[in-house]
């Protein structure tokens, strides 16, 4: 089945949350639905990596905790980047706990979370509370946020059933997320609804996988089969000899297959 969806500068008209609107208007700009991962272990890998591919990317996707020499001092220098180059930071924190807990490991501890991540993800597992606990932070301090739900996954013997990512799309739907939740994280399109953005990881111009259990989609069959507003990219640009090239390329992939779906 192919996907038709409306152009992103039409999609940033008819979204109802402000951070999705800012995303799409990114994208429209930029001409780019490429998210890069930048899974590496130092500060000063992070930054190389984002001012290689900045200009080339809409979203860039930390996991804070993997890196060592992490400082607070780090996060600033993020948000600096994200202007310089205009890209929203999208942390890959997948809370997945009751939302007392998930409150304080989004606002408090040393990485602070919910003071410099446009974009979050939760495991929707434990039900509404890991997101109401989110939002209630974000309410609190007046912030602009959005929540993803992690709703299917790239890997290999995952637990996730039919049913349990029929049951995620209802959550985001819920009229009482709807200040919040902005998307998924998923395999497949969920609902034609411009206002839910699906994020699909496990993207790879030379598809296969990993010894580990990741299975990779190709760019064009992210966006066109399994309906991708934005692609996710890690190793396929980070451990490439040119970082700058292969962002564009990736780039270039995911643009002329969304330029294949708009109607
Ligand atoms: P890779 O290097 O392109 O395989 O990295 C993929 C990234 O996306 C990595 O940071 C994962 O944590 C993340 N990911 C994923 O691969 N698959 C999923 O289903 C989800 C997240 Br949810």
């Amino acid at each position: 089945k192919k996907i038709i969806r409306p152009t992103w500068a039409e999609s940033a008209q008819k979204c109802k949350l402000q951070i999705t609107a800012r995303l799409y208007n990114i994208m429209h700009k930029k001409k780019t639905n490429l998210a890069v991962s930048v899974d590496v272990h130092s500060c000063r890998e992070v930054k190389k990596i984002i001012e290689a591919v900045g200009l080339h990317v809409c979203i860039v996707k930390t996991h804070i905790d993997i890196i060592e020499d992490f400082v607070p001092e780090f996060t600033k220098e993020l948000q600096d980047l994200a202007e310089k180059y205009n890209f929203l930071i999208f942390e890959d924190r997948k809370f997945a706990d009751i939302g007392n807990t998930v409150q304080s490991q989004y606002s408090r501890g040393i990485y602070k979370i919910s003071d410099w991540a446009d974009i979050v993800n939760v495991h929707p597992l434990p039900g509404k509370g890991v997101i109401s606990g989110l939002q209630q932070v974000v309410k609190d301090k007046g912030l602009k946020r959005g929540c993803l739900l992690v709703a299917e996954m790239s890997s290999a013997g995952n637990l996730i059933t039919k049913d349990y990512t029929q049951a995620s799309l209802r959550l985001a739907e819920a009229d009482e997320h709807k200040d919040f939740v902005m998307g998924f994280v998923c395999q497949s399109r969920l609902t034609e609804d411009p206002s839910m953005i699906h994020m699909v990881p496990g993207v790879k111009l030379s598809s296969g996988g990993d010894n580990l259990g990741q299975q990779y989609t190709t760019p064009e069959e992210a966006v066109i089969k399994r309906g991708a507003d934005i692609i996710i990219v890690g190793r396929g640009i980070t451990e490439a000899d040119n970082l700058k090239e292969e962002a564009e390329r990736y780039q270039k992939a995911g643009y002329e297959a969304y330029l294949k779906t708009v109607s």
